[in-house]
């Protein structure tokens, strides 16, 4: 085996690792989730937001996209919740993208989707629709105050 080929071979093994470390470590130190479709779970038919534990600042989102808003269309929270944030539609297929957030998921009828997400910082997050829904799309919007 050549040297050059040796070489190669040692560097794109170090870079696989390498990788796969930064992929553990935004997993577990970080906590980094990667966004996932629920099967097994039903779509609920309502949005609400649950208060799973007070003291921890545990919260649960059901968000219920449809033509042409998200419920609900106000969330407040207090700053450091931790969210399980469900997502489903009841109609087409939609987009949430909470904006200075990581959260990017897809609104599909008859699935559920997850996201953990948590607000540190004060202020309004809003909610947009970014998959084309109709022609009141542009106006599909929401928002999380945060205080
Ligand atoms: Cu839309």
């Amino acid at each position: 085996m050549d040297r050059f080929e040796k070489n190669a071979i040692v560097l794109a093994l170090a870079l696989l690792f390498f990788f796969f470390g930064l992929v553990v470590y935004a997993a577990k130190a970080l906590q980094i989730e990667v966004p996932t479709c629920l099967t097994g779970v039903n779509p609920f038919q309502e949005g609400r937001v649950i208060v799973l534990d007070e003291g921890a600042k545990r919260y649960q989102v059901n968000l219920l996209a449809r033509m042409w808003n998200f419920e609900p269309y106000e969330i407040r929270l207090p700053a450091g919740a931790k969210v399980d944030l469900y997502l489903t539609s009841r109609d087409v297929v939609h987009g949430l993208r909470i904006n200075y957030t990581n959260v990017n998921l897809m609104a599909i009828p008859g699935t559920v989707s997850y996201a953990r997400v948590r607000f540190d910082k004060p202020g309004v997050y809003s909610i947009v629709c970014h998959e084309y829904c109709g022609i009141n799309h542009h106006l599909m919007a929401g928002k999380i105050i945060v205080e």
